[in-house]
């Protein structure tokens, strides 16, 4: 597919006055030129949570991160709508949520199950934009390998786990995660050795994925400009980073940056108190890493150790976005650019004993969300209002003055220009999100609680099982507060009712003995060959969530 670049004769306005222009017009919907409108620059991080310094975590080292927030809007209560890579970008990308789509699986296939659905850049490419996409933007691996149609221009492709140290890989063997993220071996994921789950060598940033994946935007920026400056074709740019992803890959010099003493460490190690066992996870991700234990606990130390891996690696994506942006202002690109910055899910750091996300609980589900619009947002501004991932399409789509996106899937977001323009304004007053394992867990989010309800597609009412967190009186979520505030989990629990009832989880399984290929650019003069070996029926490794083909004993439960 290939965006057209429209408009060539428009009448050039100059930059400065674009979006101030395309904002103070009556209706956004109005329509606009090509030539006339906003770039927009999408910065995807996979697995970062608010543990930044523009959210108040003193832990953290991310200036680059916190001077952005600071040009436009903090979502300070941003959430995803499932707390697994893969559904969690079709959310944004679509602007669906899962129990809409049935998208709730890594190896969930979007073509498969919504065969013409017009994605978030496929709508900007109907409208005259030129749409790019680099490094981990739909999620690749588990037999997954992202959505060409979805972009203007082949994708650029590299790594999500990666090692520079030999001794991080048995000496150089293929890893569990290595191959289940390049779809590899998928049918012999469990005999494959487990990787380290954190390496600190001394390394240039371009040594990792997040290092060429920034590198490569800034010259796709300056491809972009220099095309805007001849023809007018606005520009969107889906910039996708890794780490804080596991492993905690990170050259030493962002690992130096942390006194592994002060890092915050886990205070409540337990499930919540009365929560039922549908909500537990036992292990899981985490234990695909050495030196974790598969079973048992994590000691003191290797939790000190992954905390430490955490906060370097979101201080090395912080350094890699940051030259993004010094870029956009060099090439004076930023005055006429949207920039969203979004995390696809939080993370547990042994918060109620838990590791990585795959959870309905705050801390998997709470994301970083920044809106910067030129001439809309005011730098500086912060807001309590609730937001989800989903909101993010209709909310761009608007900001750029083109049609609200209509489907042909389920649009479940609404747009957040209001809150945007007046952070006391209030578009939802609750968020959404689920996350399926034995039972499907489907959560509201309001400004004080969380309920979530426990119970499969098309089972009785009856048979939920439900927990309440109340944020006010228990932040940490020790207590399940269900069973004393009935009359609170009534009136949550209606507002549930009142979302369609979830699509099942798919049970179509792919052919196996399909083979997909996909054709990845030359990176740092080594080529990248991801090929899919398609045989969910055999595939079962930790680190991946319930989805079609895996898990199978789980879906028999469901109808
Ligand atoms: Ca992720």
């Amino acid at each position: 597919m290939t965006s057209s670049t429209s408009s060539p004769q428009a009448p050039v306005v100059p930059m400065k006055k674009l979006l101030a222009i395309l904002f103070a017009a009556s209706s956004f919907l109005s329509p606009v030129h090509a030539a006339d409108k906003p770039n927009v620059l999408l910065i995807l991080v996979d697995d970062l949570k608010p543990a930044l310094g523009c959210y108040g975590d003193s832990a953290a080292k991310t200036p680059n991160l916190d001077a952005l927030a600071a040009r436009g809007m903090r979502f300070d209560r941003a959430y995803c709508n499932q707390a697994v890579c893969a559904p969690s970008r079709f959310t944004l990308m679509l602007g669906s949520h899962s129990t809409s789509t049935g998208l709730y699986g890594l190896g969930s296939q979007l073509r498969d199950i919504v065969p013409n659905a017009v994605t978030m850049p496929q709508h900007f490419a109907k409208h005259g934009y030129r749409t790019e996409s680099l490094g981990k933007i739909f999620h690749i691996g588990h037999g997954n390998n992202g959505d060409a149609q979805s972009f203007g221009v082949p994708h650029f492709a590299d790594k999500v786990i990666e090692y520079l140290d030999p001794a991080s890989t048995d000496g150089g063997k293929l890893t569990r995660e290595e191959a289940l993220f390049t779809n590899q071996e998928l049918g012999r994921i469990k005999s494959l050795p487990r990787g380290a789950a954190f390496e600190s060598p001394r390394a240039k940033d371009t040594d990792y994925a997040d290092g060429r994946v920034a590198a490569e935007t800034v010259r796709r920026l300056e491809a972009a400009k220099a095309r805007r400056d001849r023809d007018g074709t606005p520009f969107f740019i889906a910039s996708g980073f890794v780490r804080p992803h596991m492993p905690f890959s990170a050259p030493k010099r962002y690992w130096d940056l942390h006194d592994p003493a002060k890092l915050p460490m886990p205070k409540f190690e337990a499930f919540p108190k009365d929560s039922p066992t549908a909500a537990h996870k036992h292990g899981g991700e985490i234990t695909a890493y050495k030196p974790v234990p598969v079973a048992g606990k994590i000691g003191e130390q290797l939790k000190r150790d992954l905390i430490h891996g955490y906060y370097a690696s979101a201080s090395f994506v912080d350094a890699q976005i940051g030259k993004v942006i010094q870029a956009l202002d060099r090439l004076e690109l930023a005055d006429n650019t949207i920039i969203v910055l979004w995390g696809d899910h939080g993370f547990h750091l042994g918060d109620l004993g838990i590791w990585t996300k795959h959870t309905n609980y705050e801390q998997a589900n709470r994301i970083p969300i920044f809106i910067i619009a030129p001439g809309f947002t005011k730098p500086g501004s912060s807001t309590m209002q609730l937001a989800e991932s989903v909101d993010i399409y209709p909310t761009l789509a608007e900001l750029a003055g083109l049609p609200l996106p209509l489907g042909p899937q389920s649009i479940d977001g609404v747009s957040l220009a209001a809150t945007l323009k007046d952070p006391a304004a209030r578009v939802r007053d609750h968020a959404y999100h689920a996350y399926p394992k034995a039972k499907l867990g489907r959560a509201i989010r309001t400004a004080r609680y969380r309920l979530v309800e426990w119970r499969n597609p098309g089972e009785p009412i009856a048979t939920a099982q439900y927990e309440l967190y109340d944020y006010q009186s228990d932040p940490h979520e020790t207590r399940n507060h269900a069973a004393d505030n009935p009359q609170i989990v009534k009136r949550l629990a209606a507002t549930l009712a009142a979302y369609p009832e979830p699509t099942p989880r798919s049970r179509k399984r792919r052919n196996q003995k399909a083979g997909v290929e996909a054709v990845s650019p030359a990176i740092t003069n080594q080529p990248l060959s991801i090929v899919a070996e398609v045989n969910a029926k055999k595939t079962g490794a930790p680190g991946c969530c319930p989805g079609p083909g895996r898990k199978s004993a789980r879906q028999k439960k469901g109808p």
